[in-house]
């Protein structure tokens, strides 16, 4: 299927009876968390993108709100929201499994904790907050000190243990976006690395991962797309 975002005006993909589909927009890091389950469990499907700047109208029958991520389980049933999406995968094709039971209701609360992150950097990329880089890098620093403990605690190299799991996919596409900030700004980022060398280790451990490689998204053309936004010039298919 075409990875061009289909727009208004396009025709509405044949979906076959079965098969998984993942709507998706190219740089949007929900729909990333979506795709990266999708690798790691190696579930085939196929992913069709949307221009969330002229969405076809036919779209808002399968997602009314219109947003992305939104997926077709073989079932045929639309999930929506990227963490009912992940752990809906999660039960469909429980190999390998997302969750452990020791750690289940931290790694909840940690995903939880981490929306605020989320909720800065989406601020700030979208001009809502006119702080310099360095407050809010700090800001988002202090949040982050709880996943450095965490690992500290876990003693292993990804917060799913020897391997990933939930935590590390539902927070690894705003930490591979955080290079993005720099160009976004236009000015160096300045990190306390040494407060935080498990989460340095991590990142190592996460880029070296297949599924975090076939997902990657060049963190330039992610600055590209937030700064054409705002000039309100968005292609999502020729950045
Ligand atoms: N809470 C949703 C957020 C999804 C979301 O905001 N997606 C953005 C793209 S990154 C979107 O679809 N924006 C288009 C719109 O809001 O109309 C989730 O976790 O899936």
């Amino acid at each position: 299927m075409s990875s061009l975002h289909l727009s208004e005006g396009s025709e509405k993909p044949d979906l076959v009876e079965g098969k998984p589909y993942l709507f998706s927009m190219k740089f949007c890091p929900f729909a990333h968390r979506a795709r990266l389950a999708l690798s790691y469990k190696q579930i085939p499907h196929e992913i069709i993108n949307i221009n969330l700047k002229n969405k076809p109208k036919w779209y808002l029958d399968i997602h009314p709100e219109g947003k992305v991520p939104a997926f077709i389980g073989p079932d045929g049933k639309v999930v929506v929201e990227s963490d009912v999406i992940v752990n809906t995968l999660d039960e469909m094709y429980p190999d390998p499994p997302l969750y452990n039971e020791e750690t289940k209701s931290r790694d909840l609360e940690l995903v939880k904790n981490f929306g605020k992150i989320i909720n800065i950097f989406s601020d700030c990329i979208h001009g809502r907050d006119s702080r310099p880089l360095d407050e809010v890098v700090a800001e988002i620093s202090k949040h982050l000190e709880q996943f450095e403990e965490e690992l500290e605690t876990r003693g292993t190299d990804f917060f799913g243990g020897d391997t990933p799991g939930i935590v590390d996919i539902m927070i690894w596409p705003w930490v591979e976006r955080s290079k993005a900030l720099p160009l976004i700004y236009k000015q160096p980022l300045s990190f306390e690395k040494e407060k935080f060398p498990l989460i340095i280790k991590w990142v190592m451990n996460m880029k070296a991962q297949d599924f975090v490689i076939e997902n990657a998204g060049p963190i330039e053309k992610f600055a590209k797309l937030i700064l054409s936004m705002k000039e309100g010039n968005v292609d999502f298919d020729s950045i």
